[in-house]
């Protein structure tokens, strides 16, 4: 298609879309004509790609996840459909900026972080691998809340994401499911088998909108399908003339709406609230029950399930998959308990993401008895059974059977039960997954060993270098051509390039190319000027004690007190940006926001010190904020104490766009260091077998450090002199926190090893040579990390799934 011709095509969009000529049209109405020129295309291919595998009787994932988090796919659909030059060249050619008319889409941001966000890197993925999957999620009203910075303090608004028409949904009316809530169960016997009838439960319509996922430069179309609750029609008669059923109706419809309503901001804290755990059920069972409808249509025997479908839990989120298909297998299908049990466990896989006690799913039993009886049933069962074979064919472990067992001191452990009903375990780096197998599910270890193993994530390529980054992506097809789109791990081509002086100029002006974008977005929303040589020194995730955002700023704070201490003092200039949201309900976290932007305020006013200085604070980070940011860094922050971070992916991102890495040996940043080399990674701090010995011991003293520090004394006085506040009380629990209940994330233990590594990043930084080439290195070695390889692995390891090539579709 030639610019012109598409030109055209958008015109007569405008027209017959909204009755607008190109010159009257506003850029949202450009935006939604060229998702509507996209879609017809798209749609084409999605049925085509629906048929073929259903035709091939293809083996299909399904992916079930609470949160997918997704950003926007304006620029992604066409990137991967090979439009999005063609379109951004059309939109100029037009008077229109490509930009302001792709910031018109609003962020899908159904998700609160990590988790979310691997599981939309894992559906570009399986696209644009030609990978038969399918997402499974929940079409939330409203998604993970907007920040909004008021006097350093967080503020959280309401995402109406879903304001304008989500220009990506079709709605399947007809392909709604209902799901039971609440309720009786009555047992009987019938030809000498026990029979189940579910009664007076209350009915909730689960109707899925389907969006598509594009893959890269092929013809495949996936499906993800987020379910909205909505009432049944059927229930209510309108033959009353008394005014009060209406109302009552509308109550009820209120309740019902409600599952769907808002996505909960909580990232690594479980709260055991009755609305999430009905979201969970909510999820599975419409999900199972489209995908039993889909099965069934192949007419194979139930007992093949497992050989055409494999549920994929992203998490114990919804770790209900389990009893739920137990449930329609026994209960609908009327299958034996054993039969059941087999395609159970032959169908489910579980994920972990995290080995935070806080974060581990265990609902009260009263809640999942009253809410789904019949569920309730199977999972005391399955608990029964599986504590009968422990004590029987594990007499080893008889100790600890409570310990192990599903349903104990009255309640209802979802890993335990993931774990039970699913046929792989996986963690997702490697030091995570041998610390699920040595410490946090040792005895489960013992008793499946075969389930365990581990699938290090990734992240889309794609969107994470191609799309956000397009003047590096084009460096570097220079040099080694352009197979790497395909092949990531072919960047390692780019080796021999790293020592190249002209190769290294190249990837610095893309990146003081790139800083100079980010320095004029910062000026423009913050009116602070940043100095675009300076380094860029980034640490973007949510704020989180394990995430250490702390450690960070008492290293910037004691770089503020050695300027005023030396106003000659020689420092390379820094820029600091944070960028997190903290969970509603989590004081400390919201207390470091209001510190990192009480020393934001104080350094960037400071006649000498901001010379060299700056600490920004972006509000509201996101996917596409993320999108800004990662291009233009430098040094990428992955501080996180020890053993507490699963894995990361903001690493990645940060690595792929050319930022070396300060860290400590955590999750997926062993891995990093594993392929670059000593070298080429600023490592430090403790170990996660320091961090166990300490936590073991019970001999960390914090206070010793506080004491013999100077540096860190001098920092910390700062919270509680009212250098920061007027308010006297203001950061006094940040100090209390670290000095009264022992620094549990052993900020002020790793601080001086941190502090010698930072001098070491400015040192290394003043040779700019040997800094492009570590950066250079490090971009060879990411295409590790593309989500591609990690998708092969789930599919070859796990799903046993085989790519389907979809035909080219011939459009008169
Ligand atoms: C029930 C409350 C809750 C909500 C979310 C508990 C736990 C979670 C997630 C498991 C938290 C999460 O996002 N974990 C992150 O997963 C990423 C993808 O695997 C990893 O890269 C991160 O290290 C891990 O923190």
């Amino acid at each position: 298609m030639t610019v012109e011709q598409l030109s055209q095509m958008l015109r007569e969009k405008l027209t017959s879309s909204f009755g607008k000529s190109l010159e009257d049209a506003t850029t949202k109405e450009m935006f939604q004509s060229i998702c509507l020129t996209m879609k017809e295309s798209i749609n084409a291919n999605w049925r085509m790609t629906q048929e073929t595998y259903d035709e091939n009787e293809s083996k299909q994932v399904y992916y079930f996840s609470m949160e997918f988090l997704l950003g926007r796919l304006i620029e992604s659909n066409l990137l991967n459909m090979g439009l999005l030059d063609l379109y951004k060249d059309t939109l100029t050619s037009l008077g229109f900026d490509p930009e302001e008319v792709f910031r018109e889409e609003h962020d899908a941001g159904l998700g609160n972080g990590g988790l979310g966000r691997l599981a939309a890197c894992f559906l570009d993925s399986l696209a644009s691998l030609q990978l038969p999957g399918y997402g499974m999620g929940i079409r939330y009203k409203y998604g993970l809340f907007q920040q909004k910075v008021v006097n350093g303090y967080q503020v959280e608004l309401p995402d109406n994401w879903l304001k304008d028409e989500y220009m990506w949904e079709t709605k399947r009316g007809d392909k709604a499911i209902e799901v039971r809530f609440g309720g009786t169960v009555e047992t009987t016997m019938e030809n000498g088998h026990l029979h189940f009838h579910h009664q007076d439960y209350e009915r909730v319509l689960a109707v899925p909108y389907d969006v598509p996922i594009v893959g890269y430069d092929n013809n495949t179309v996936n499906t993800l399908r987020l379910w909205s609750a909505e009432s049944t029609t059927n229930s209510f008669h309108f033959h009353s003339s008394r005014g009060h059923d209406y109302y009552h109706y509308l109550d009820y419809k209120r309740s019902i709406e409600k599952i769907s309503e808002f996505l909960y901001p909580d990232d690594s804290y479980y709260e055991g609230k009755i609305l999430r755990l009905k979201q969970q059920y909510f999820l599975v069972s419409a999900g199972l029950q489209s995908i039993l409808q889909r099965f069934k249509k192949r007419n194979k025997p139930l007992a093949q399930l497992s050989e055409h479908v494999v549920v994929q839990i992203n998490d114990t989120h919804p770790s209900l998959v389990v009893p739920e298909l137990m449930r329609l297998l026994i209960d609908e299908e009327k299958l034996g308990w054993d039969e059941a049990w087999a395609i159970t466990e032959k169908t489910v896989a579980y994920t972990n993401h995290t080995t935070l006690s806080e974060a581990l799913e265990k609902w009260p039993e009263e809640m999942i008895k009253t809410l789904f009886p019949r569920l309730y049933l199977i999972i005391h069962e399955i608990n029964e059974r599986f504590c009968k074979m422990l004590w029987y064919d594990y007499p080893k472990l008889r100790e600890k059977i409570s310990e192990m067992a599903i349903i104990s001191y009255e309640h209802v452990h979802m890993s335990h039960l993931a774990m039970v009903g699913s046929f792989s375990i996986n963690g997702v780096a490697k030091l995570h997954t041998n610390i699920l197998k040595d410490r946090v599910m040792k005895p489960f270890y013992t008793v499946f060993p075969e389930r365990f193993n581990n699938k290090t994530n990734g992240i889309t390529h794609r969107r994470w270098l191609l799309n956000v980054n397009p003047e590096l992506a084009n460096v570097i097809s220079e040099a080694i051509g352009t197979n790497w789109i395909r092949t990531p791990n072919e960047l390692t081509k780019l080796l021999p390039f790293a020592e190249d002086a002209s190769f290294q100029q190249a990837i610095a002006k893309v990146k003081h190319d790139n800083k100079l974008k980010l320095a004029s977005f910062i000026k423009r929303h913050y009116d602070i000027t940043i100095d675009d040589h300076s380094i860029v020194d980034v640490h973007i995730k949510r704020l989180h004690g394990y995430k250490r955002q702390l450690l960070n700023l008492f290293h910037v704070i004691h770089l503020y007190n050695r300027c005023i201490e030396d106003p000659y003092l020689e420092l390379t200039p820094r820029t600091f940006i944070f960028g997190a949201k903290a969970a509603p309900g989590y004081f400390f976290a919201k207390q470091v926001i209001k510190l990192i932007n009480a020393v934001a305020e104080k350094i960037n006013h400071h006649p000498q010190v901001s010379k060299k200085i700056k600490v920004v604070f972006l509000e509201n980070y996101s996917v596409s904020l993320a999108e800004r940011i990662i291009p233009a860094a430098d040094l990428s922050e992955q501080i996180s104490t020890a053993s507490k971070e699963a894995s990361g992916t903001g690493n990645m991102k940060l690595m792929m766009n050319g930022a070396l890495t300060i860290g400590t040996l955590d999750g997926a940043n062993v891995e990093i260091r594993e392929l670059v080399g000593d070298e080429n990674i600023f490592t430090f701090g403790l170990t996660s077998d320091e961090v166990f010995r300490y936590q073991q011991a019970g001999e960390y003293r914090a206070r010793d450090y506080y004491n013999n520090d100077r540096r860190l004394r001098n920092v910390m006085d700062l919270l509680v002199n009212q250098h920061f506040s007027d308010d006297d009380v203001e950061f006094k629990d940040i100090f209390y926190s670290l000095l009264y209940n022992n620094d549990e994330y052993f900020v002020l233990r790793d601080f001086d090893n941190y502090t010698e590594a930072q001098n070491n990043v400015q040192e290394t930084y003043q040779q700019q040579s040997d800094w492009l080439q570590k950066s250079i290195i490090n971009i060879a070695y990411s295409g590790n990390f593309s989500s591609d390889r990690t998708i092969q692995e789930y599919a070859e390891e796990i799903w046993q799934i085989k790519p389907t090539k979809i035909g080219n579709l011939i459009i008169n």
